[in-house]
Parts: C-alpha cells; sequence; structure tokens
C-alpha cells in the first residue's frame, strides 16, 4: 500500500512591516493510506478554521509519499494511570517517576562514582528544566550523562514528527490529547538513547500529563499544573554515553513511525 505524510500548521500574522511575525495556532500531522489523503487533509483544514486560537491568516498543508519500506511500526507504550488530590501532589509523582528512571539508567551505565553527584543535581535542576521549556515550540532535549541541552536551538526545542497510529483511519477535526501523546511517546521512548520523557500540556484547559519510558511505559498523572494555567513544556531525557545526538535527533525528526495502539 502506498502511504503519504500530511502536515498542516495554521498562524496568524501579528504585527506590521519589519515587525511581522507568524504566531503558531494549530498543526497537525498524519501517516494514512492514499485512500484517506483527501478526506484527512479536508480534516486538518477544518481543524485549523475552528480553532479556538482564532482565524488563520496562513494554512499550510504538506503531503508527502512516504515508502512502506521505511515505515517502522512500533507497539504503544504500556498505559497506566495515577490519579492525584491536587496539582501539586501530581507534580511531585512526575518528578519522582522521572528521577528514578534516569538515576537507574545512570547507575546501569556508571563507570566510576560521579554518577552519585549527577544523580542528586539533576533531582534539583529538574523543576527549572521544566520551567526553561515553557516559551519553547518543541522539546528539551537534556543529555543525564553530561547535564548539557543538545537542542541546536534552544528556543525552538526539538520536534518530533513523522508518526501516527496504525491503521487510524478516522479523520476528527479536533484534538484528542492523549491519543497525540500515546503516539509521540512510543516514538521518543524508542529513539537511540533515549531514557524518559517528561511532558504537560500547554493547553489551558488540559491538566494532565504523563512520564514516559520503555520502562515505566506511559504513566498518566491526572493532574500536573492548575486548571486555566497556560504554561506546558515537554523534556527529551537522553544519555550521550548510549548513542550521539546526532542519531537521536535524526530518529526523532525524520523516522517515519506508525504506532500499534492496544485496545
Ligand atoms: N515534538 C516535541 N515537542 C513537542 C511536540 C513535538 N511534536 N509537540 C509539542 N511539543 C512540546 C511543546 O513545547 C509544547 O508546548 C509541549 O510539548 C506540550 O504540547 O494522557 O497536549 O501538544 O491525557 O500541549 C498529554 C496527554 C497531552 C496526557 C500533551 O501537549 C493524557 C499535550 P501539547
Ligand atoms: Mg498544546
Amino acid at each position: 500500500m502506498d502511504y503519504y505524510s500530511l502536515k498542516m500548521r495554521a498562524s496568524q500574522q501579528e504585527g506590521e512591516g519589519e515587525q511581522k511575525h507568524e504566531q503558531h495556532i494549530s498543526g497537525a500531522e498524519r501517516i494514512v493510506g492514499r485512500d484517506s489523503v483527501e478526506a484527512v487533509c479536508t480534516a486538518m483544514v477544518r481543524r485549523a478554521m475552528n480553532h479556538s486560537k482564532g482565524d488563520p491568516d496562513v494554512i499550510n498543508v504538506k503531503i508527502e509519499k512516504v515508502c512502506e519500506s521505511d515505515i517502522q511500526i512500533l507497539k504503544a507504550l504500556p498505559v497506566t494511570r495515577v490519579d492525584v488530590d491536587t496539582w501539586q501532589d501530581g507534580l511531585e509523582k512526575a518528578f519522582g517517576l522521572i528521577n528514578k528512571t534516569v538515576s537507574d539508567g545512570l547507575l546501569r551505565e556508571a563507570r566510576n562514582d560521579e554518577y552519585e553527584v549527577l544523580i542528586k543535581d539533576f533531582a534539583q535542576k529538574l523543576p527549572e528544566l521544566l520551567r526553561a521549556t515553557f516559551p519553547m515550540r518543541g522539546a528539551m532535549l537534556y543529555d543525564v550523562a553530561t547535564g548539557e541541552r543538545l537542542e541546536p536551538d534552544h528556543e525552538r526545542g526539538v520536534r518530533a514528527t513523522y508518526m501516527d497510529a496504525l491503521r487510524s483511519s478516522e479523520v476528527d477535526g479536533c484534538k484528542n490529547h492523549f491519543n497525540e501523546a500515546i503516539v509521540l511517546a512510543t516514538k521518543v521512548a524508542n529513539a537511540p538513547g533515549m531514557v524518559a520523557e517528561f511532558c504537560v500540556s500547554d493547553d489551558p484547559n488540559y491538566v494532565t500529563g504523563y512520564v514516559a519510558s520503555k520502562e515505566l511505559g506511559y504513566v498518566r498523572i491526572m493532574k500536573m499544573k492548575e486548571m486555566g494555567d497556560e504554561n506546558g513544556g515537554r523534556i527529551f531525557l537522553f544519555d550521550s554515553r548510549k548513542a550521539s545526538a546526532e542519531e537521536c535527533i535524526e530518529y526523532l525528526q525524520k523516522k517515519k513511525v506508525l504506532v500499534e495502539i492496544r485496545k
């Protein structure tokens, strides 16, 4: 079967003359069989035209043929759910899971005792790293082995693209946070050198976030921020002793992935 990748990006023009710049309002991407291209394209445009952030000035749609043999099929990470009373409890739970995963990973690869210092430093830095992601459009790529940020552009961050749910033929016009997140998290967890991912939505009405890794699976944490808060971000935690940053970024940005969701 022939597959196509579709990507939509909608924006508004802000300001005049020299000051003019594009403000992102919505985006979506799919990988679908050729029979679905037209319907999915229509649904994407509908989504862009009905976004709560307002009418777009520009909608870009890019449609590319994808060779079936270039597509990697992955099983979705297993999903668990953590209920919490307050968003503070949720955030603490998420930090705890990430710290444990990162320290286990560091110890497994440890060649000397300097990793104890790294582990302590990391736990202290994590809330600060999260705050640093708030203005970013993509994710922070953080090297747990050196404490360095590896995104080529710190303001933009790294974006995972070219992924979709396998045989998801639905052409829904509105965003399903969970479905999109499980696909992204599964691709990210399978990237070379990846240790874990931390995610809080930047949608002010969506307070559920997650932490994920191959070992943890996808752990939904039902409250991770205050309702109405528009700060969100993603951190990809990576270990440079396991793979090079280049191959990890190449995988996140270029590899075509379809994720088989367990029903
Ligand atoms: N690659 C890397 N980073 C991204 C990408 C991407 N493709 N898309 C978004 N981000 C970053 C960006 O900085 C956003 O501000 C941040 O992640 C959050 O993105 O189980 O909706 O699209 O119900 O707002 C979690 C679902 C939903 C939890 C997450 O993220 C659940 C969500 P958003
Ligand atoms: Mg968002």
